[in-house]
């Protein structure tokens, strides 16, 4: 294969369908036969990379430089990065976006499912302990998250499957001449 490598990066609040949608995109993409393809999920990160980190701004742009730059290193190996963290600051996004750019492809994919969404799923029974204030700093709710402003794609996971998210996704990238 001749195709440069390319980076799917999900941005979004917890709960969200980040992880969801990165996998259904996993399967698919493995499916069509694509190249080596690493996921780097937000909490599997956390245990594995950023074992250290909280959940300051520090500590989370911190995380996301981690990720940005083994993405940028797989990328540039012509893989396929899909990462899947809150990412809540723009600016942190967009020092990511200018890592990866000058190696490969970059897609930033907003899920942008509302707080209201998430909060009533809670999933993970997060978002009550986050009101309770057992914990701190949770995006969303005591900690901000900056909407995207030029995201690639926004996918809202109210009435939309996971399969349907990751085909839009796949039709995004076979649009921009990535896979
Ligand atoms: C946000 C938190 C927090 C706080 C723990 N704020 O839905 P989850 O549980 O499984 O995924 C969330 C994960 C967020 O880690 P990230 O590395 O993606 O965040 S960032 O990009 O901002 O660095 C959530 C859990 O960790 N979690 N405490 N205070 N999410």
């Amino acid at each position: 294969r001749h195709k440069q490598g390319l980076t799917v990066f999900f941005t979004g609040l917890s709960g969200s369908g980040k992880s969801t949608i990165a996998n259904a995109l996993l399967t698919k993409l493995m499916e069509l036969g694509e190249r080596s393809i690493t996921l780097l999920d937000g909490d599997v990160v956390r245990k594995h990379l950023s074992s250290e980190l909280g959940f300051s701004k520090e500590h989370r742009n911190l995380n996301i430089q981690r990720i940005g730059y083994v993405a940028s290193e797989i990328t540039k190996n012509g893989g396929i990065a899909i990462c899947a963290p809150i990412a809540p600051y723009r600016e942190t996004r967009r020092q990511v976006r200018e890592m990866i750019k000058p190696v490969g492809g970059f897609v930033e994919v907003h899920v942008s499912t509302a707080l209201e969404v998430c909060e009533q799923r809670d999933r993970k029974g997060l978002y009550a302990k986050a009101r309770e204030g057992i914990i701190k700093e949770f995006t969303g709710i005591s900690d901000p998250y900056e909407i995207p402003e030029n995201p690639e794609l926004v996918i809202d996971t109210v009435g939309c499957t996971p399969d349907e998210a990751a085909q839009r996704i796949i039709l995004k990238l076979e649009g921009m001449g990535y896979i």
